[in-house]
C-alpha cells in the first residue's frame, strides 16, 4: 500500500515493512515524517500485523534531518511526535539499516526495539559538524545504550561507527547479509515477537553510577579541538543530564541546549558550510554528461616536499605514480621522504606495514622524462619560476600522450603563460595543492583561458577521488586562497610598526579561531622564502632586516620568535628591538589597539579581496571562496569563512572601516552594502569571456 509519495507499506506473514524512498539520502523531510507517521499508524492499526520492519530504498537508511528545511517554516508531522509514535508502538519494531544511519536517522532507529545492519553500514550522530546536538532524543538515548563515554565520543567528535563496532557496543543487535537486509530483518523480528520488550528510555544499566570525573576529563582532553565551537560543550552538558536526570527531564534539558545552538551564529555558519562544500563540485557551464577522461596512471614532476606529498594522494587511492626528478640524489631523497611519512602513519597504528609496501610498490621513481609517456595525468611540482615551468611543459608536450591532462601545481604563476609553452593549451590546467599536500583538504583547480571543459571536469573529479575538496578558480595572481590571505599578511606587517607586537597579533588571530597566527606562520615557512633576496636586500623592511641577521625563522632558531631545540616558540626581544627601531626610524606613530581593531585591520582587507575575486569572476560563487579559506588556511569553520563572517559583521561597517584604514572598498562590496544584500550568497555575473551561469 502506497502511504504517500515517499513511503510504502507491505504486509506479509504477519510482518509489516515500511519502506521509505526519498532520494538522495532519505533525509527526514516533511514528506518522510508524514510517511513515517501515517505508515506506522496504518501498521499499528492493522490486526494482521505482529511486528514492523523500517527500511529504506536507495543508497542509504535515513541520513538525518533534512538540513535544507532548517531555516524554513515547519510543515508536516513534527519529528518528536513521530518518534513517540514509533517508540510507543504496541508491536515490536526493527530498523533495518544500510548505508548511513546518521543524526535524526539514528535517532529514529533508537526509538525502535531493535537495530540490524548490513556489514558496510555506518551509524553516527554527526550533528556537531553542523554546530548542533542530536535534538531528537539522541543525547538521552545513546548513553543508555552505549554508555556515557562512547556516547560522548560519538556525539561530540561526530565520527560514525562501523556496523561491526556498533554491534560490539550494543548499538546494533545483529549484522545481516550485505544483500539480504530485508529478509534477515524479517527473520530476526519473527524470532522475537514474543520476547519481552524494554524501551531504551527505560534503561539505566549503562548510565547508573557514572563517575562525573568522566566529563571533566573529556573536556580537558579535547579542549584544543573544541575551542571556538559551542556544540561540543552543549553535547557534554546534555550527556551529563542523561546520567543524572530522569528521562523526561533529560529530554527537556536536551531541547533547551538544542535551541540555544540552533539560534547561534556558529551553527548557522556550519549549516551554510555544509552546503557550500557540496556546491563547489557544481560548475554551471560544465555539462553533466561530458565524456569522462579516465585517469589510471599519474606522473609527478619534482620529488620535493610538494611533489612527494602530491604523489602520496594518488598512491593512497591505489593509483600508480611515476615520479620524475633530474638527479638521482634528489629522487632518492624524495622517495625516502614518502616512505618515512608512511612509516609515521604505521607507527601511529593507522596503517599496516603491508599497506605501506603496497603503496610504495605503486611508485615508480625515474630520471627519464620519457617515463611520463604512458600516464594520463601529469602534475608538475618544480620550483616556482615561469621560465623553468615553460621549459618543462614544452618538453612534456613532446612526450605526453595526446589526451593526457597536463597540470601545474603553481601557486601564483600565470597558468595561461605555462600552457602557451605547449601546442595543446586546452590540455593544461592548474592543480594547486596546499602544504602538506597529502593532508590539506583544499585543491584549487585553475582553469586557464583555453582549458577544455572536459579537462576542468576531470581535474575536479580526480580531486574528489583523492579526498580533496576541489574549488575552481580562474587565473590570477595567487588564485583564491593565497590571494585572499596576502592582504592579511601585509596588514599584519604594517600593524606591528604601530604598537602591537607579533605575538600579540598572533594571539588575536588564535582567539579568532585560526590554527596559527601570521608571524608564527612566517617563521614556519621561512622568512627567506617569501621573497627575500640577499643580493638586493637593503634593510628596508623588518623582514629584510631579520633575514640579513640570519633570523629566517624556525629553521634558524629565530625569526619573529626565538625557538629552542624542540622548536618551542618564545617572543623574541631581538625581533622586538628590530621592530621598535624600524618604527622609530620610519617615524610610525605608536598607539594601543584593541583586539577588535586588530581583527578589523587584518581581516577586513581579506573580505575586500574576496569581493574583488567575485567581481572579476575568479571564483564562481562566494561560498567557494569561503570553502577555499576554511580548507586551505584553517579559517575557523564556525565563522562560515570570511564572506559569511563579513555578513555577520555588516558590509557597510566593513566598507567604512576599510576607507578609514586607507583601503578602497571594492565596488561590489559597496554596492551590496548599499542594497543590503549579503555577500555570501553572491554568484559571479559573468564578465566577458569568463564563467557564465
Ligand atoms: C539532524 O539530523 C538533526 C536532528 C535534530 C532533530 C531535531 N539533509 O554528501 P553527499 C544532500 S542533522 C538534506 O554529496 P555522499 C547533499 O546536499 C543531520 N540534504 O553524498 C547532496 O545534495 P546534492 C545529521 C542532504 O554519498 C546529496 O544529499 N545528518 C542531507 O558523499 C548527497 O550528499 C548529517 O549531518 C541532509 N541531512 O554522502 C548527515 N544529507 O546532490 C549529512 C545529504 O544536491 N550528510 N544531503 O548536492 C552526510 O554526511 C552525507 O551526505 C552522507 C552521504 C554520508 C549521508
Amino acid at each position: 500500500m502506497q502511504i504517500n509519495s515517499v513511503a510504502q507499506l507491505d504486509v506479509a506473514g504477519g510482518i509489516a515493512t515500511l519502506t521509505l524512498d526519498s532520494p538522495p539520502v532519505n533525509a527526514l523531510s516533511a514528506a518522510v515524517r508524514d510517511g513515517l507517521d501515517q505508515g506506522f499508524r496504518a501498521a499499528i492499526e492493522d490486526e494482521a500485523v505482529q511486528g514492523i520492519v523500517l527500511i529504506c530504498a536507495g543508497r542509504t537508511f535515513i541520513a538525518g534531518a533534512d538540513i535544507s528545511e532548517f531555516d524554513k517554516a515547519p510543515t508536516g508531522a513534527p519529528l518528536h511526535d513521530v518518534l513517540a509514535l514509533i517508540e510507543g508502538s504496541p508491536k515490536p519494531v526493527v530498523a533495518a539499516i544500510h548505508g548511513t544511519a546518521l543524526g535524526g536517522g539514528l535517532e529514529t532507529a533508537l526509538v525502535c526495539d531493535y537495530r540490524v545492519a548490513t556489514p558496510s553500514a555506518k551509524l553516527g550522530l554527526p550533528e556537531v559538524a553542523l554546530g548542533l546536538l542530536p535534538g531528537a532524543g539522541g543525547t538521552q538515548r545513546l548513553p543508555r545504550v552505549v554508555g556515557a563515554e562512547a556516547a560522548l565520543e560519538m556525539m561530540a567528535i561526530g565520527k560514525p561507527v562501523r556496523a561491526k563496532d556498533a554491534l560490539a557496543m550494543g548499538l546494533v543487535d545483529a549484522i545481516t547479509g550485505e544483500e539480504t537486509l530485508h529478509a534477515d530483518a524479517v527473520a530476526f523480528l519473527k524470532a522475537r515477537l514474543d520476547t519481552p520488550r524494554t524501551r531504551i528510555r527505560d534503561r539505566t544499566d549503562r548510565i547508573a553510577g557514572q563517575d562525573p570525573a568522566l566529563f571533566h576529563a573529556f573536556r580537558a582532553k579535547h579542549a584544543r579541538a573544541f575551542k571556538g565551537f559551542k556544540a561540543p560543550e552543549n553535547i557534554i552538558k546534555a550527556v551529563e543530564a542523561a546520567v543524572t536526570l530522569p528521562f523526561d527531564a533529560g529530554m527537556k534539558r536536551e531541547a533547551e541546549l538544542f535551541w540555544e545552538l540552533f539560534r547561534s551564529r556558529e551553527s548557522a555558519a556550519q549549516r551554510y558550510f555544509f552546503f557550500a562544500e557540496r556546491q563547489t563540485a557544481k560548475v554551471p557551464d560544465l555539462a553533466a554528461d561530458l565524456p569522462e577522461i579516465p585517469v589510471r596512471r599519474v606522473g609527478v614532476i619534482g620529488a620535493g616536499t610538494m611533489g612527494g606529498g602530491i604523489a602520496m594522494n594518488f598512491l593512497n587511492v591505489g593509483l600508480p605514480v611515476t615520479i620524475v626528478e633530474q638527479a638521482q640524489e634528489a629522487l632518492d631523497r624524495g622517495v625516502a621522504t614518502i616512505r618515512r611519512n608512511y612509516q609515521v602513519t604505521v607507527d601511529k597504528g593507522r596503517m599496516t606495514a603491508e599497506q605501506l609496501e603496497q603503496r610504495m610498490a605503486l611508485l615508480t621513481p625515474s630520471l627519464e622524462f620519457e617515463a611520463l609517456s604512458a600516464v594520463d595525468l601529469v602534475i608538475e611540482a618544480v620550483f616556482e619560476k615561469l621560465s623553468l615551468k615553460q621549459e618543462i611543459f614544452a618538453r612534456l608536450d613532446k612526450v605526453a600522450k595526446p589526451d593526457a591532462i597536463l597540470a601545474t601545481n603553481t601557486s601564483f604563476l600565470d597558468v595561461d603563460a605555462i600552457a602557451a609553452a605547449t601546442g595543446r593549451p586546452e590540455s593544461v590546467v592548474g592543480m594547486h595543492f596546499f602544504s602538506p599536500a597529502n593532508v590539506m583538504k583544499l585543491l584549487e583547480v585553475v582553469r586557464g583561458a583555453e582549458t577544455d571543459p572536459q579537462v576542468v571536469a576531470a581535474a575536479m573529479a580526480i580531486g574528489r577521488r583523492i579526498g580533496k575538496v576541489a574549488v575552481l578558480s580562474r587565473v590570477c595572481d595567487g588564485f583564491i586562497a593565497n590571494r585572499m590571505m596576502a592582504p592579511r599578511m601585509a596588514a599584519a606587517q604594517a600593524l606591528i610598526l604601530e604598537g602591537p607586537l607579533p605575538w600579540e597579533v598572533d594571539q588575536v588571530m588564535l582567539d579568532y579561531g585560526f590554527p596559527m597566527g601570521p608571524f608564527a606562520m612566517l617563521d614556519l615557512v621561512g622568512l627567506d622564502v617569501i621573497g627575500w633576496d640577499a643580493a638586493t636586500s637593503s634593510s628596508s623592511s623588518v623582514v629584510e632586516i631579520l633575514c640579513e641577521m640570519g633570523r629566517w625563522g624556525q629553521k634558524k632558531g629565530g625569526g619573529y620568535y626565538d625557538y629552542d631545540e624542540k622548536r618551542r616558540a618564545a617572543p623574541s626581544p631581538i625581533a622586538e628591538q628590530v621592530i621598535r627601531d624600524f618604527a622609530a626610524k620610519t617615524g610610525v606613530a605608536q598607539r594601543q589597539f584593541s583586539d577588535a581593531e586588530i581583527v578589523a585591520r587584518l581581516l577586513y582587507p581579506v573580505v575586500n579581496e574576496g569581493a574583488k575575486i567575485l567581481e572579476e569572476g575568479v571564483a564562481i560563487r562566494a561560498s567557494d571562496v569561503d570553502v577555499a579559506l576554511v580548507y586551505g588556511y584553517g579559517w575557523p569553520v564556525f565563522t562560515g569563512g570570511p564572506l559569511f563572517w563579513a555578513d555577520g559583521v555588516g558590509l557597510a561597517k566593513i566598507a567604512d572601516a576599510l576607507e578609514e584604514m586607507g583601503h578602497t572598498p571594492s565596488p561590489l562590496l559597496r554596492a551590496l552594502a548599499e542594497q543590503g544584500k549579503p555577500i555570501h550568497q553572491y554568484r559571479s555575473v559573468a564578465p566577458v569571456g569568463r564563467v557564465v551561469e
